[in-house]
């Protein structure tokens, strides 16, 4: 059976015996009470080149984004020290670039690795496009995780984006992983796509050599001014689907239920936890959208008995 027809078979599935054997799959390689708490951190806001039709940093939409240059390192240093202290285990710096470009800039964000490894946390980044020689001093900084997303299938991708390719995407994570990064690579439901749209998206990373170590699942969190911002609702059901057919895939892997938890109910986060999500962006902002607060996530994470302080970096 080729991965395509494994991931169709398990979208085919009627979803409680889904989350049943991806609850099986979970329980099998991981602590189902353990759950990591990831902050993130825009670094460089907006202005970006790139058109990503669901994004708000973008240039070419007029979404409510103010830019903001590159942080100061010493405000990046803080705010790891402060998401450290408030539990989280993994921080990532985010950029809107489309590719990294060597110079003082880049330089400045390997001192913030540096900063933030120091810290004891996991280190992820994502900045857009790296080549093989900037995913090397990126690794030598200490950075032990890069995101990079395939967002959906390559199909639908060029109704999406029009100013990359998903090839470019894939060279992207080849120069990560063979640096000897860990990939943190997942996608967005809930842009228009199909139901095979997904199954080829799962499908997809799921046969990445090696397997992304950390499989982010994000609905789309619609933006105003961007051609994404009043695409039709989401059925919760289809997050729970695909984090368990995530699990079933990539046993090993992290699976992130990431942005777009606002406008998930608690009962649908508990059965994503359940099917085998055991990690989420921790603090009231993602990059530039909100996202719930802390208090709000500890008193869930209670709720359900689950356990951020087992997930260990
Ligand atoms: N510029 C870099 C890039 O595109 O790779 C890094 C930052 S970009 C904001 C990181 C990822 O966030 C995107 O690949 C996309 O999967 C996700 N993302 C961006 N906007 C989103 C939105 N409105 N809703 C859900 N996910 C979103
Ligand atoms: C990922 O898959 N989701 C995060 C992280 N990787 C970088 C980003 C979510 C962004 C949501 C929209 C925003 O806040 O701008
Ligand atoms: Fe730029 Fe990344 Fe947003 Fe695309 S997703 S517009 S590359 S910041």
């Amino acid at each position: 059976m080729t991965a395509h027809d494994r991931a169709r078979a398990l979208f085919d599935m009627p979803l409680l015996d889904l989350v049943f054997e991806a609850a099986k799959v979970h329980r099998a390689h991981h602590d189902p009470r353990a759950v990591q708490r990831c902050t993130l951190l825009s670094i460089k806001t907006g202005g970006c080149p790139e058109d990503c039709g669901y994004c708000s940093q973008s240039a070419h939409h007029a979404s409510p984004v103010a830019p903001e240059p590159l942080m100061d390192r010493d405000t990046v240093r803080a705010a790891a020290r402060a998401a450290a202290a408030s539990g989280a285990t993994r921080f990532c710096m985010g950029a809107a670039w489309r590719e990294v470009k060597d110079g003082p800039a880049f330089d400045r964000v390997l001192d913030m690795v540096r900063d933030v490894a120091a810290t004891g946390m996991e280190v992820c980044c994502t900045l857009g496009m790296l080549t093989k020689d900037q995913a090397r001093r990126l690794r030598e900084a200490g950075l032990t995780a890069y995101n990079h997303n395939l967002d959906t299938s390559e199909a639908f991708y060029g109704e999406i984006v029009s100013t990359r390719t998903y090839r470019d995407r894939l060279d992207t994570i080849r120069n990560v992983a063979d640096a000897r990064i860990s990939v943190c690579c997942g996608g967005i439901l809930g842009m228009g796509e199909s139901r095979e749209d997904r199954i080829d998206l799962l499908s997809t990373l799921a046969s990445l050599d090696p397997q992304p170590e950390s499989v982010p699942i994000n609905a789309l969190v619609r933006v105003k001014g961007t051609p994404l911002g009043e695409a039709a609702d989401l059925d919760p059901f289809e997050v729970v689907r695909a984090v368990a057919a995530a699990r079933i895939l990539m046993p090993r892997a992290r699976v992130r239920l990431a942005a777009g938890r606002l406008a998930l109910s608690a009962e649908a986060q508990a059965l994503a936890f359940l099917a085998g999500a055991n990690s989420i962006f921790f603090g009231e902002k993602l990059l530039t959208t909100p996202n719930p607060g802390e208090d709000s996530d500890t008193a869930l994470l209670e709720r359900l008995g689950l356990d951020a302080t087992l997930a260990r970096a």
